[in-house]
């Protein structure tokens, strides 16, 4: 009698990008206004330090920044100094145009769609809407999840699993575009596949890590 084999395929049907240090190099200006806020309590913040800080939710990035101090303060007290770095990031992201946007993502996104696959946007960031209006993008995604709609932030799944459910598509057939460390976690934790956008040293978790979002061809996806 023949066996037949019933292999399971699993294919990528929707790609879900982060948004600061994956479409656009707003991660940057994130680091900028930490290290201007540390530089005013004091102490100099390196951007290695930088890294524990990139897809951590507002609040959980100053606990950090403050450890890195050797800095306690009040629930107000924090409440003032978050406030203070989010007006200096938005100085930077009230200049931004939309040539800001990494070269190729654009395409990306396109030749993603134009295969069929669904393409979403899962960002820790409240400033995201503001940031893909911006940048023009903002009805490229079929669905979008900013950190005002989440309790817990990466490396918890909850912000990819939500982008999923919103888009109709089950964790296993997604692929994940990440820059932070947490949000390589948070790709694997939710059962998704994840490219990672950066140092291959950083990022070694991940199932495939490019330098650039663009450098990934779609034809890759095939192989995830
Ligand atoms: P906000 P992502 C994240 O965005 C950034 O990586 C992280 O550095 C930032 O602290 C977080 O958003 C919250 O941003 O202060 O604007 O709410 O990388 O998940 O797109
Ligand atoms: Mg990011």
């Amino acid at each position: 009698m023949r066996h037949i084999e019933n292999k399971k395929l699993n294919l990528i049907r929707a790609c879900i990008f982060d948004l600061d240090g994956v479409l656009v190099d707003t991660a940057h200006y994130h680091f900028l206004a930490w290290k201007r806020l540390a530089n005013e309590l004091g102490f100099e913040l390196t951007p290695a330090d930088n890294e524990q800080l990139k897809g951590v939710s507002r609040m959980q990035s100053l606990d950090i920044v403050l450890q890195l101090g050797g800095i306690t303060a009040t629930e107000h007290e924090k409440e003032v100094l978050a406030n203070k770095k989010n007006a200096w990031f938005n100085d930077f992201v009230d200049r931004m145009m939309p040539e800001e946007i990494f070269p190729g993502v654009k395409q990306l996104i396109r030749e993603l769609k134009a295969k069929g696959v669904k393409v979403g946007l899962a960002s820790s960031s409240k400033n995201a809407k503001t940031v893909i209006q911006l940048l023009g993008i903002q009805n490229e995604f079929d669905a979008i999840v900013d950190g005002t709609m989440i309790v817990n932030s990466k490396p918890h799944p909850e912000i990819f699993l939500l982008t999923a459910e919103k888009l109709g598509i089950v964790p296993e057939e997604c692929l994940v575009f990440e820059d932070a460390e947490a949000g390589v976690e948070a790709a694997l934790a939710a059962g998704m596949k994840c490219v990672g956008v950066g140092s291959p040293l950083q990022l070694n978790r991940a199932h495939e890590v490019v330098a650039k979002t663009a450098d990934f061809k779609i034809t890759e996806l095939a192989k995830l």
